[in-house]
């Protein structure tokens, strides 16, 4: 692929490469590693739950069962009010 010096976004990564072209996302980090950077994956751990109403946006895990801290799932993050 040819070195063209698009940068659509300005953050430094060339669109070519780039996993999200219209979002500044220097650091290109993709949680779920499905080549869409988590600045423009609305599914950042891919389990079906987007985002906005996963209680844990970089963890699998489409049952959502630790949303009040009350369940023996083991997921030990925070969740997203
Ligand atoms: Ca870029
Ligand atoms: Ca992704
Ligand atoms: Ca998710
Ligand atoms: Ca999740």
């Amino acid at each position: 692929m040819c070195d063209n010096n698009q940068d659509l976004d300005n953050d430094g990564i060339q669109d070519d490469v780039d996993n999200c072209r219209s979002v500044a996302n220097s650091d290109q980090q993709d949680t779920d590693q499905d080549g869409m950077g988590d600045a423009c994956d609305l599914d950042d751990d891919e389990d079906g739950v987007l985002d906005l109403e996963d209680n844990c946006p970089k963890i699998s895990n489409p049952d959502q069962l630790d949303k009040n801290s009350e369940s023996v799932q083991v997921l030990h993050c925070i969740p997203v009010l």
